[in-house]
């Protein structure tokens, strides 16, 4: 079973500002953590990180070829890409959507996501476990479908 992992704009300065609301580890970490949580749930993942809308609607339409699911955490663009939202309703995978943060806490503008109407699941606010329960979620769902 292999799963698309796609991380969007500025995850790439995890650790480096706003240890308060992302945590203190940095991206590297976040990936090592994703392939070892891929490891022990027998899972195969393939890590995308990008600040570019296009290159996100790009990956995501690629996933049609070879990928069972895709989980996601659209960062920003979660509150404002109807691009994303339409390429993952058109490639039509299990996908499910991760946040570190609980993004129903922060601010007005972060609490709408156009993800969520296609997402079969949200995880928000769980910091990197999010990312293993969201592929955990992922593999029963796929198992079952
Ligand atoms: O909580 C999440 O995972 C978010 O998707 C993170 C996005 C934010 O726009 C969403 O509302 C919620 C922001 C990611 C930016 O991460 C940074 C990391 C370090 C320093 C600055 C930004």
């Amino acid at each position: 079973m292999k799963i698309l992992v796609i991380n969007g704009p500025n995850l790439n300065l995890l650790g480096i500002r706003e240890p308060e609301v992302y945590g203190k580890r940095d991206y590297t970490a976040l990936c090592a953590f994703i392939r070892e949580s891929a490891g022990d749930l027998g899972m195969e993942v393939e890590l995308f990180q990008s600040n570019h809308e296009g290159a996100i609607v790009d990956m995501i339409q690629s996933a049609i070829d070879g990928f069972d699911g895709i989980l996601i955490n659209p960062a920003a663009y979660t509150h404002t890409s109807v691009a994303i939202l339409d390429a993952l309703k058109a490639v039509s995978l299990p996908t499910v959507e991760v946040h570190l943060s609980d993004i129903s806490v922060r601010e007005e503008f972060r609490h709408f996501s156009y993800v969520s109407l296609y997402a079969l699941k949200t995880i928000c606010g769980k910091g990197f476990e999010g990312y293993w329960e969201g592929l955990a979620f992922l593999k029963q769902y796929i198992n079952n479908a």
